[in-house]
């Protein structure tokens, strides 16, 4: 055994196999979970050199065994997601509306941690496939927890819990084949939502942009359901949360996702990583959509069915606060694989709606911990526990970390006079309505226009959206194999819009349209939302983004120089892509050290390029398929191009002609006006150039 002086570098001299020496840098001993020091971590315990291993071998099959649990089961949905902490500062007293505490002081904070992600594919999978993200904040008040477990879209597929198997089940991997792996674009899934009108009005969200964003960053957050503020006098208000990103909301185009998701699995992941960890703090508001029942009453659907959303143009929304995330976890698993959301956690003052796909959430969450964390008290880890104080009788399970004294056990008791008991005034008392009826299994009357807020959402697109939900319907729909379930899908399109089902159906190559499927309740023409686009709406910013320079040896330095300092001012960042690592030299012969090289580094994991090779250099890269390919591509996905005069033969051999978005950079005043050029984000305008839409 090595000396284990505390603050002294100790450094256990253990061998190998091959007889080698490795030194440990650790200045703490290793030891089993038992604290037991161990003298080799390198060789298992033989008999003999060469001989059978010991099952004495506490140190190997304590190892081992840890290491064959180290999986839990995934969730069955939201599998793979991000998490980070930081807070929720409240800026607006809600007092008017709730008695929650987390809401009543502006400029009080609340820690929180949030958990991003994509819901139909495995842990493991890609960041960007066609898919809805979870948006979970679980805010740690003095009251106990509050899980704002939400989505990134306001509305759902379904609109009562009992459908939530069957949806899910035709989503994921079809069971015989276990393929496609986080892809809705196959017939189970088609062949559900073709049955199922309701969906309709959510699908036209999942095939718009919203579903592949360009970063955690960028998305809204929405509470989905109706729930209820109650004040201090017990009266109630309806509220619905939304989130809205600092950064503004942002996508990528179809094409860019599927190169996205060969070229970098983790972008999302990484992204957010990436820009926590550099003090680029991701910030979102909170706004509350209030509403009263007289108010509900009047709009014409029910706001307990979770397939409508209300239109801010009718009820505005009102800014409570700001979520910013400061922190990355320390460990994933302990803390974004452990944490447990539950929208059943609800604080005094906030309540919940009859909505029957909430009511039914607020059972399968709790189960669904327990079977993923394994024990009752999952609340014990640290991710879980709430910050405040927390009293009562529950005892024992597995896994129990905590360890209460004394005798009693249970209440009420006068043997522990002074300990927990149930407080009238503080308590969670749910607010009383009157809820009663024949015990029936029906779906509510008032939810039967299934069409009326789909077609509210296409109509209130620009053309240009409007495009992308086509083409994302003709992908998905031509992957489909059995023609039936094609012709019902664009059978129930024809109640959202005719010519959406035209083009669906031009695009899938039907020879002619099939007619529109005999809706519940015929839809209506509500006023178009602006709300509802991306792009009616997008900032025009590169804070937060990211623009690439491809340069090859010979680069001009003060096209670097402007570009640093540019960039930098607009909040973005600047990579240098290079066809080495080891970097370029510079005009001045000075190195600039490569940040990708061009095969590791392609234009799509970038907001805006830049092509600035020497003369010499350009000639060369215009014979690199990898380089015609990142213009190309910048090209396609209607990013911003900056060029200095060298990249004219790669312009020329990617086929790039004038567009406002190419940009000649030639001195100083060209860096600023590539900077311009890029704050617009993209350019939609040239989509028909490079992209045919059914
Ligand atoms: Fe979930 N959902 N869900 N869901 N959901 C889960 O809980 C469920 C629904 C959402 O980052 C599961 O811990 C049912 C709507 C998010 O850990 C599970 C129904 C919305 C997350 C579950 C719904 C969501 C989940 C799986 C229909 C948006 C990830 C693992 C009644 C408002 C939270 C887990 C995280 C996770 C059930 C519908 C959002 C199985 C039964 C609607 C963001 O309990």
């Amino acid at each position: 055994m090595a000396g284990t002086k505390k603050n002294k570098s100790v450094e256990p001299k253990t061998s190998r196999g091959n007889g080698g020496e490795l030194h440990q840098a650790s200045a703490t001993t290793l030891t089993t979970n038992q604290g037991i020091p161990i003298s080799d971590n390198q060789s298992s315990l033989r008999a003999g050199a060469r001989g059978p291993t010991l099952l004495e071998d506490f140190v190997l099959r304590e190892k081992i065994t840890s290491f064959d649990h180290e999986r839990i089961p995934e969730r069955i949905v939201h599998a793979r997601g991000s998490g980070a902490h930081g807070y929720f500062e409240l800026e607006a007293s809600m007092a008017k509306y709730t008695r929650a505490d987390f809401l009543q002081r502006p400029g009080e904070r609340t820690p929180v941690f949030a958990r991003f992600s994509t819901v139909a594919g495995g842990a493991d999978s890609v960041d960007l496939p066609r898919d809805v993200r979870g948006f979970a904040v679980k805010f740690y008040t003095r009251e106990g927890n509050f899980d704002l477990v939400g989505n990134n879209i306001p509305v759902f597929f379904i609109q009562d819990a009992i459908k939530f198997p069957d949806l899910v089940h035709s989503v994921k991997m079809e069971p015989d084949r276990a393929f496609p792996q986080a892809a809705s674009a196959h017939d189970t899934f088609w062949d559900f939502i073709s049955l199922t009108p309701e969906s309709t009005h959510m699908i036209m969200w999942a095939m718009s942009d919203r579903a592949i964003p360009r970063s955690l960053r960028m998305i809204e957050g929405f509470g989905v359901h109706t729930f209820r503020l109650v004040d201090k006098k017990g009266k109630s208000t309806f509220v619905k949360f939304h989130w809205r990103p600092k950064l503004g909301m942002q996508s990528v185009v179809w094409d860019e996702a599927l190169k996205i998701n060969g070229a970098d699995n983790d972008y999302h992941r990484k992204d957010l990583w990436n820009a926590i960890a550099s003090g680029d703090f991701p910030e979102w508001e909170l706004f509350f959509q209030l509403f009263t029942e007289a108010q509900a009453n009047k709009l014409g659907f029910d706001v307990l069915d979770p397939t409508k959303l209300i239109p801010e143009e009718l009820i505005p929304l009102t800014k409570v606060g700001r979520l910013v995330l400061d922190r990355n976890p320390d460990n994933f698993f302990a803390e974004t694989e452990q944490v447990a959301f539950c929208p059943a956690n609800i604080v005094p003052g906030i309540d919940f709606s009859n909505d029957p796909l909430l009511q039914g959430r607020l059972f399968s969450y709790l189960d669904t911990q327990l079977s993923r964390l394994g024990s009752p008290n999952f609340h014990e880890l640290p991710i879980n526990a709430p910050k405040c104080p927390m009293h009562n009788f529950q005892r024992d399970g597995r896994m129990r970390t905590t360890v209460p004294k004394g005798r009693v056990n249970y209440e009420p008791n006068t043997l522990a006079p002074d300990s927990a008991r149930e407080n009238r005034e503080a308590g969670f008392r749910t607010f009383p309505t009157l809820d009663a009826g024949d015990k029936l299994r029906v779906r509510s009357e008032s939810f039967a226009d299934h069409y009326t807020q789909a077609r509210l959402f296409f109509q209130s697109q620009t053309p240009s959206e409007q495009n992308h939900i086509v083409s994302a319907l003709v992908f998905e729909l031509s992957l489909v194999e059995t023609l039936a379930v094609r012709e019902r899908m664009v059978s129930n399109l024809g109640n959202v819009d005719p010519d959406l089902a035209r083009r669906v159906a031009h695009g899938l190559g039907m020879p002619k349209v099939p007619p529109p499927s005999k809706p519940a309740v015929p839809p209506s023409t509500m006023k178009p939302s602006p709300a509802l686009s991306i792009q009616k709406k997008m900032k025009e910013t590169l804070e937060g983004r990211m623009v690439a320079c491809l340069v090859t040896d010979g680069v001009d330095k003060a096209v670097i120089d402007g570009l640093q300092r540019e960039v930098k001012a607009a909040g973005a960042k600047l990579v240098i892509v290079a066809p080495r690592i080891g970097g370029v030299l510079r005009s001045d012969k000075q190195r600039l050290p490569a940040d990708f090289t061009l095969q590791g580094g392609p234009s799509v994991l970038f907001d805006a390029v830049v092509i600035a090779p020497s003369t010499d250099g350009g000639s060369k890269l215009a014979r690199e398929a990898a380089a015609v390919d990142f213009v190309r591509d910048a090209f396609g996905h209607l990013k911003a191009i900056g060029h200095t005069a060298g990249a004219a033969p790669l312009l020329a051999a990617a086929g790039i002609g004038r567009d406002p978005g190419v940009v000649p950079i030639d001195g100083k005043r060209g860096v600023a006006a590539f900077v311009a050029a890029a704050k617009k984000v993209r350019f939609f305008a040239r989509e028909p150039m490079v992209r045919s839409s059914p």
